[in-house]
């Protein structure tokens, strides 16, 4: 890969836009693992078949996963999300609004306070969500989570992706929340999210018009509270909050705080366990102090824009825009879990748990 064909992406202090017009760019993942995430812009996406080979070309090691819902009409290995309708007028896509209430994503010191202490309440008390929320590394409640993802944009509908430097997040943090990030374990309950069908526990509500295109059977809930004690068969996972790169040692944040439980002060007492609020309370203001100032960039999408980022290198979160009156279509790529990762996990009974 030649360094010139990488280009800064304005306004962002990470990752890099590839010029790939000119000739073949090379095979591209070692500038993923060095960037954390690269855009193409003004890539065709008449097909969505030709679109993935083109992704191929450019990533010949990292195959793409077929999805088994939402696919694009033509069937390319994507699923379809965003603000598109059927002809009765309902959403049609994978489409999960963006919480556009209490604290919101960017916040330019980072520092905790009064609109984040009561947003945490809010969530504890009632799963009522907010915009900071939205920032997360995907599928963390699940045993093997995601290394690699990738967004394009067919419509933007005036729409925006945020993502993080999740190396640099973790090194701007001040000392004593460093130092848990670097010790912490997070236990996740994906139930808290998606409900658990089997056990009769509800999802959250903006899961509602998702898991409906999912043809799912939860049922949802809007108002519950995380304070009562959980089901004794309810599953949980845990990941290591900070997790080195398994092929550039790098150290980053991995880590998302909608299923997140509690946090595990110390490994080796993985027994003790934060009081629920109190893990939650150290997860938000360790993302808060991550997030701030150049460490986060919001995209404005453009029809044409390909992101594809490292999950273990970059965060990234859904931003708020007006869905009734735009209209958005984003087909969401993700790959095949990177073997480096999963030789990683079997070392342990859970992803990365040895420091
Ligand atoms: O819709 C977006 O902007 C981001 C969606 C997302 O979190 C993802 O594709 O993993
Ligand atoms: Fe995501």
């Amino acid at each position: 890969m030649q360094e010139d064909r990488l280009a800064p992406i304005p306004g962002c202090s990470f990752g890099r836009e590839v010029k790939w017009g000119e000739g073949s760019p090379g095979n591209l993942r070692e500038a993923l693992h060095e960037h954390g995430m690269l855009l193409f812009r003004g890539v065709p996406g008449d097909s969505s078949n030709a679109l993935a080979d083109r992704v191929r070309g450019w990533f010949p090691d990292m195959p793409i996963e077929t999805p088994r819902t939402n696919l694009p009409a033509d069937g390319g290995p994507m699923t379809v999300l965003g603000s598109t309708r059927a002809p009765d007028g309902s959403f049609n896509a994978d489409y999960v609004p963006a919480s556009t209430a209490g604290a919101p994503l960017l916040d330019p010191d980072g520092t905790w306070n009064d609109v984040l202490e009561a947003s945490l309440h809010d969530w504890v008390a009632a799963k009522q969500e907010c915009t900071f929320m939205e920032w997360h590394t995907d599928a963390t409640f699940i045993r093997w989570p995601t290394s690699y993802a990738a967004l394009y944009c067919r419509q933007s509908g005036a729409s925006h992706t945020g993502f993080s430097n999740a190396v640099d997040g973790l090194a701007a943090l001040p000392k004593p929340l460093r130092q848990l990030a670097e010790a912490a374990v997070c236990v996740y309950r994906p139930s808290i999210i998606y409900g658990n069908a089997t056990l009769g526990i509800p999802a959250i509500g903006s899961r509602t018009v998702q898991l409906t295109a999912m043809n799912s059977e939860f049922t949802t809930e809007v108002n519950g509270s995380l304070e009562a004690p959980s089901h004794p068969d309810d599953p949980v996972v845990c990941h290591r909050l900070v997790q080195a790169h398994p092929h550039t040692g790098a150290r980053s944040l991995r880590f998302s705080l909608k299923s997140l439980e509690t946090l595990i002060p110390d490994p080796d007492h993985p027994e003790a366990r934060m009081p629920p609020t109190d893990g939650k309370r150290a997860a938000w203001q360790i993302m808060r102090a991550a997030t701030a100032g150049s460490q986060a960039y919001l995209h404005p999408w453009q029809t044409g824009d390909l992101f594809i980022w490292d999950e273990r290198l970059t965060m990234h979160c859904r931003v708020p825009y007006d869905a009734d009156n735009n209209v958005r279509e984003m087909w969401r790529m993700v790959f095949e879990k990177d073997p480096a990762d999963l030789v990683r996990n079997e070392r342990s009974p859970q992803l990365d748990l040895a420091p």
